[in-house]
């Protein structure tokens, strides 16, 4: 079967939209992290703009960071891929253009610095995970133990972390007396920007002050609140791709039709017009990331831990399940009153349209793929409206049986011994640590708080939580039903 390409694409049936605006102008974007997530919003939003203001396209060009399969997925097609937008009603396919160009940073860093350094460069985005930030959750500083990132601070001649080739390209352009640069975060972190522009001043400071000093007055780092489920593909997905374009195409996307950007509007070069296209500004992006953080993502947490806990493999299938059904609405009971008081925020239209997009059958999401990393996830999802209610003493019987299914599942089997095929940066050497310990669930319980600077922090300072969440690790492994408690106060 032919790939879609440049040259193809025009054939590709009229059912697909598509926009027509020149693509082979000088990017004014260099985008980090070029996954699913990516396709499916950023670059969605930017070919919404090019279509309407088709004289002055904002072109991305990509860098892949760990492995050369997105410019496997995307250069071969010149950049074209597929983006399908499927409500649980509904479905609208649509041919994306605005990315020109995917480079591999691993084997060509100097290009990826050059096009940061470019003065036609005015934003770099990133979409590159929590775990990408190189920040230590337990202090909120750069992680300066990590070998990649030592490896940064001894050189950025071959950078390893994204920090260190964002750096390099800020530092080029320093040199060069160019005009600064926005650089927008685009993960779920709590104060996404602020925590990047921490990380990427430490780094400089260590380099160079100068460069510290020039990137904190020249350069922007808004934060933003970013919101879209993209599922990752599987080859079934692959299979209707074709069948609608009658072209393969390795990098198309499969998303929900809902989708949200809000933006501190806080740029130091040229800003897009993208409230053209739905993006909203704003002065503080906190509250709407606190409530998306610890909603949507929370909710998402829980079912990904305790749905693969009990063997379950989709969110739609755990939101209409017996077993879990009712957990977002015990979740989201105590996790409500932590969230800052605010009357234009209808709380209640906003859950009852999560749990809707959360039980859409077509996106066919994998609680594996949300369990994905959970280490670097929980603190601002879960651990974090969890410490505010023990301050105040209140029950968290919910939170807590999310964080003791994560401590289940990071045995790596689920509750009927079944492999749970997920990777963390805490997994390998904890994997290792609980093969060798004792079949006893206190001493396998001391061992992942401990393994875990985070929870270590919570039980510290909450002693008597700790036997809480200890009692349900363990009930957790007897039972087959499960009794959210009553979560109302
Ligand atoms: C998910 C998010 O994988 C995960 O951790 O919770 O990717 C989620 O789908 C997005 O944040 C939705 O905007």
């Amino acid at each position: 079967m032919q790939r879609l390409n440049d040259n193809n694409q025009s054939q590709v049936p009229h059912s697909v939209g598509r926009g027509c605006y020149p693509r082979d102008v000088a990017p004014k974007i260099v985008h980090l992290g070029v996954g699913a997530f990516h396709r499916a919003h950023q670059a969605w939003y930017f070919h919404q703009l090019n279509k309407l203001q088709a004289d002055a396209p904002w072109m991305i060009v990509g860098a892949s960071l760990r492995s050369p399969t997105a410019s496997d997925q995307l250069n071969p097609q010149q950049g074209w891929y597929s983006h399908h937008a499927q409500s649980a009603t509904d479905v609208s396919h649509e041919l994306v253009g605005s990315i020109h160009s995917v480079i591999d940073a691993r084997s060509e860093p100097r290009r990826l610095r050059d096009l940061i350094a470019a003065p036609s460069t005015q934003l770099v985005t990133l979409t590159i995970t929590e775990k990408g930030y190189c920040y230590d959750p337990a202090t909120g500083e750069l992680a300066k133990s990590d070998a990649a990132v030592q490896a940064d601070l001894a050189s950025l001649e071959h950078p390893v972390t994204a920090l260190g080739h964002l750096l390099a390209g800020l530092m080029q352009r320093y040199r060069a007396g160019h005009k600064g640069v926005t650089v927008l975060s685009c993960d779920n972190l709590s104060h996404n920007g602020n925590i990047t522009k921490r990380m990427v001043l430490t780094l400089a400071q260590h380099h160079d002050p100068a460069l510290a000093h020039w990137i904190d007055t020249h350069v922007a780092f808004p934060n933003a609140m970013v919101d879209r489920i993209a599922p990752a593909m599987s080859s079934a997905k692959f299979d209707e791709v074709t069948a609608i374009l009658g072209f393969r195409d390795d990098g198309a996307v499969v998303t929900e039709a809902f989708s949200q950007w809000v933006i501190e509007d806080t740029f130091a070069a040229e800003r897009p017009a993208l409230e053209k296209v739905g993006v909203t500004w704003v002065a503080d992006v906190a509250p709407w990331e606190q409530r998306k953080l610890r909603l949507l993502n929370a909710a998402h947490s829980g079912l990904a831990c305790l749905g693969s806990w009990f063997g379950l493999e989709h969110v739609h299938e755990a939101v209409s399940g017996e077993l879990l059904g009712g957990l977002c609405d015990a979740l989201w009971r105590e996790i409500l009153p932590t969230l800052p008081i605010d009357n234009d925020f209808d709380a209640e239209a906003y859950c009852r349209a999560l749990k809707q997009r959360f039980a859409n059958p077509h996106l066919q999401h994998a609680l594996l793929q949300i369990a994905t990393d959970s280490s670097q996830k929980l603190p601002q999802r879960i651990l974090a409206p969890l410490s505010e209610r023990l301050e105040r003493g209140e029950q968290v019987s919910t939170l807590t049986h999310v964080v003791a299914a994560w401590m289940c599942i990071q045995g790596g089997v689920s509750q009927s011994d079944q492999p749970l095929r997920f990777t963390d940066p805490l997994q390998p050497a904890l994997a290792r640590q609980l093969e060798a310990a004792p079949h006893c669930y206190q001493a396998r319980a001391s061992l992942i708080i401990e393994a875990y600077p985070p929870l270590q922090g919570l039980v510290t300072r909450f002693p008597a939580w700790r036997n809480e969440l200890e009692y349900c690790y363990r009930s957790l492994h007897s039972r087959s039903d499960l009794s959210i408690g009553d979560s109302s106060s």
